[in-house]
């Protein structure tokens, strides 16, 4: 049998506070959300698949837009029509209670109600499934509900876990808390997640997987984003990742060591930009690391939007390329002003004493010791010193730019 596991949607994300003028551009981005999805749909189709499941978020907003409503019902009527069933948990921005009032979905389409409930589908090649999960009531689960799911049945070929959380961390564990043990406890097949928005497998065999956001939604969620395409019986599962998103985000890092003007700082970024796929758009931000010899005048007017603005857009058929922001780190000492550079000079002396460091880091490691060897080697010391430098070096420019 095959199932598409995917999870945040986030349809209809208002994308705010993009410094981007072009309307045809800003109108694509806007409607990303909605292409990424509509990609699942299309592979779904083509796959013929068994079930789609989605683990929660399916809007960004409790709020949910009338085009978004309107959007999914289409995808999920196309769905329908093919035969193909869908099974869906709500999540922390789609919580039941903001649902009220809210289109209905097609009768291929279950939703699971805010108790842990098992849904069962036949798969057209005879393989048993059970589904269990539950729908988030409100904004906050803090209890352990992972706990209560039922342990797998033998009457079943393959069990299914769906579930919209987080790792349990000791702290404002406010969405459905669960540890990696409590799910392998349980003996299913597949544990389907929604939540953590970056893709990462907990567990192979069984898998647990966050799928991540099918399009990502700022720099902060950058590179390929996707769904999962599973493929399995009662004995083997098999999970492939494929890329659905429409734009790209993505951090290009240049060395700058060698650029010394505007072009070659622009030669450079162009060369780094013809690298990425021609396949999706790509919203690009460029760090110019050790830019220690480019004049001053020159990371001043880098710095300044218009630059990266000059640059974009490339485009390719339907895609685009833009570069949103350019930061240039020096890791030069004279980035800092007078003050903060006697500062440093005198704490760091201060901090990365061997004296120091011993009388600090020690304790820590008293049953570490080869761990307590490596305090004592200068190099260590000094390249402890330089990361720290290069860590504040990198803040700093950050916050002077936000
Ligand atoms: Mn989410």
């Amino acid at each position: 049998m095959k199932f598409i596991h995917t999870a945040d949607l986030h349809l209809d994300t208002p994308f705010r506070g993009l410094q981007i003028e072009d309307t045809e551009i800003l109108k694509k981005i806007r409607n990303s959300t909605f292409e990424a999805f509509t990609n699942i749909v299309d592979v779904a189709i083509k796959q013929e698949i068994d079930f789609m499941i989605i683990a929660g978020d399916l809007y960004d907003s409790d709020v949910q837009s009338v085009s978004a409503q309107l959007f999914l019902s289409k995808q999920f009527n196309r769905l329908k029509s093919e035969g193909i069933t869908v099974y869906v948990i709500l999540g922390n921005h789609d919580f039941a209670k903001s649902q009220v009032g809210n289109f209905e979905f097609p009768d291929n389409v279950f939703v699971f109600p805010s108790n842990i409930k098992s849904f069962y589908h036949t798969a057209k090649d005879g393989t048993k499934v059970e589904l269990v999960g539950f729908s988030y009531e409100d904004r906050w689960i803090t209890e352990d509900l992972a706990d209560k799911y039922p342990k797998r049945h033998s009457d079943v070929d393959y069990t299914i876990g769906l579930l919209h959380g987080a790792l349990r961390k000791g702290q404002s564990d406010n969405y459905a808390p669960f540890t990696k043990d409590e799910l392998l406890d349980k003996g299913y097949n597949y544990w389907a997640l929604g939540h953590i928005h970056e893709r990462q497998v907990l567990n192979e065999n069984p898998y647990i997987i966050y799928p991540g956001v099918p399009q990502g939604r700022s720099i902060k969620e950058d590179g390929p984003k996707g769904f999962y395409l599973v493929e399995a019986d009662r004995h083997e599962t098999n999970a492939t990742f494929l890329p659905s998103a429409k734009i790209e985000w993505d951090r290009i890092k240049v060395d700058g060591r060698s650029l010394t003007s505007m072009s070659d700082v622009e030669r450079e970024i162009e060369l780094s930009l013809n690298e990425l796929s021609k396949t999706v758009s790509h919203f690009v931000e460029v760090t110019i690391k050790n830019a220690n010899n480019l004049p001053l005048t020159v990371v001043k007017s880098i710095e300044d939007d218009s630059f990266a603005g000059g640059l974009a857009p490339k485009e390719f058929e339907d895609n685009y390329t833009i570069v949103i922001k350019i930061n240039v780190q020096i890791t030069k000492s004279d980035v800092f002003s007078e003050l903060d550079q006697t500062f440093w000079n005198e704490s760091a002396e201060q901090i990365f004493s061997t004296e120091n460091v011993e009388a600090e880091v020690l304790p820590l490691l008293k049953n570490y010791r080869f761990l307590q060897d490596l305090v004592r080697d200068p190099d260590f010391l000094s390249s402890l010193k330089n990361e720290t430098f290069e860590l504040i070096n990198e803040r700093k420019s950050e916050n002077d730019q936000s």
